[in-house]
């Protein structure tokens, strides 16, 4: 399905192989996407009727594990164009197609002057609208993905005591979903506390977290390649009523935004949910980013639930709902799921963490 998807565009594109570039840390999702392959450096190239990847020594084995229907090509590392320029007559490849948004200015340049006479097609993010709609099997690696995510927070909310570092209190989570069988962090965590709060994306600092405080924990964890998202905002001992009114507006906006999701909502629809609950409490003001993106071989994919995606939220995608309020020099408060969008509602892939304030 795929690969037909794959070859309908290169006849629409009147282009021989589309040719994807992993490498850097980009083109990785879409090649796993395609191939399976999880190694961090490749080409893949897909022509009318063959499929091929181009590997260097280290990735000889794994290739053949992971990508087993796709033909495989030694490369030598660090000159992969030569390669390419060897093997695209044999493949009778006069033209590609590639997606400049996960391919370098530079590599297109490399083409260019690599491998002369070549022509070359661009589209755009192509298999993004693919890879919005996931498959039973994504979904339960996602699943799988977040109870991880949701065992290390449980774990760690145990261990926290005022007078622990932020950055300490990062590292430790981070630990925890490794141990707990993730194979790394999806993205470097956020642990903000007290008036840090109000930075909604945030670096952890040698700050110690101290009674009176809410702090913010922002993480997730990449297991069999889909990643997790998830955000929590826990209180050290006894916390003000305006710190505790915020953490309510937020819970209430979060659920709110649950008991809404299902595929007859747009992306603005669901969003203005989440923003309205927030507005009638008189925050609205400090709720400074959208209500959720897309989530799977990427942390940020589509769709997206804010002021901007007026499409319908399609049936097995997968949406963040993580509504916050932000109020500079108090604080601030995230709570974050990630879920299913089904025709009459949603799956959380995060319901192992409760949304009742858990204080330490
Ligand atoms: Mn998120």
């Amino acid at each position: 399905m795929k690969l037909e998807f794959v070859r309908k565009k290169l006849a629409e594109n009147h282009a021989d192989a589309y040719v994807i570039l992993n490498h850097e840390g980009s083109g990785q999702p879409d090649t796993a996407y395609l191939s399976g392959f999880s190694g961090s450096e490749s080409v893949i190239i897909v022509t009318a009727t063959q499929q091929y990847i181009l590997v260097d020594g280290r990735y000889f084995t794994r290739s053949k594990q992971e990508a087993p229907n796709f033909e495989m090509r030694a490369a030598n590392r660090g000159r992969v164009y030569d390669d390419m320029a060897k093997y695209f007559p044999e493949m009778g490849i006069k033209s590609i197609l590639i997606d400049p948004n996960a391919t370098a200015y530079s590599s297109i340049k490399n083409f260019e002057s690599k491998i002369p006479g070549l022509n070359i097609h661009t589209a755009p993010g192509m298999l993004f609208e693919l890879r919005m709609i996931k498959s039973q099997e994504e979904i339960n690696k996602l699943h799988a993905s977040g109870d991880v995510a949701c065992a290390a927070f449980n774990q760690l909310v145990t261990e926290i005591k005022p007078g622990m570092t932020e950055r300490a209190i990062a590292a430790r989570l981070e630990f925890l979903m490794k141990d707990m069988g993730a194979d790394k962090y999806s993205f470097d965590t956020i642990v903000a506390s007290g008036k840090m709060g109000a930075f909604p994306h945030y670096t952890p600092s040698s700050k110690e977290i101290a009674t009176g405080e809410l702090v913010t924990i922002d993480f997730g964890c990449y297991l069999d390649g889909y990643a997790s998202d998830m955000t929590r905002t826990i209180a050290i001992g006894e916390i003000s009523d305006k710190l505790r009114d915020i953490y309510e507006t937020v819970k209430g906006s979060q659920q709110a935004g649950l008991d809404a999701a299902n595929s007859s909502m747009t992306g603005i629809a669901l969003d203005k949910v989440c923003r309205d609950y927030i507005e009638q409490r008189n925050y609205g003001e400090y709720f400074l980013h959208g209500t959720g993106h897309g989530l799977g071989l990427d942390v940020h994919e589509l769709p997206y639930v804010n002021t901007n995606n007026n499409d319908l939220l399609p049936v097995n995608s997968v949406v963040s709902i993580e509504p916050g309020i932000y109020i500079e020099g108090i604080g601030g408060v995230r709570i974050e799921d990630c879920v299913v969008i089904k025709e009459n509602g949603c799956i959380n892939l995060n319901d192992k963490v409760t949304k009742e304030l858990i204080t330490v």
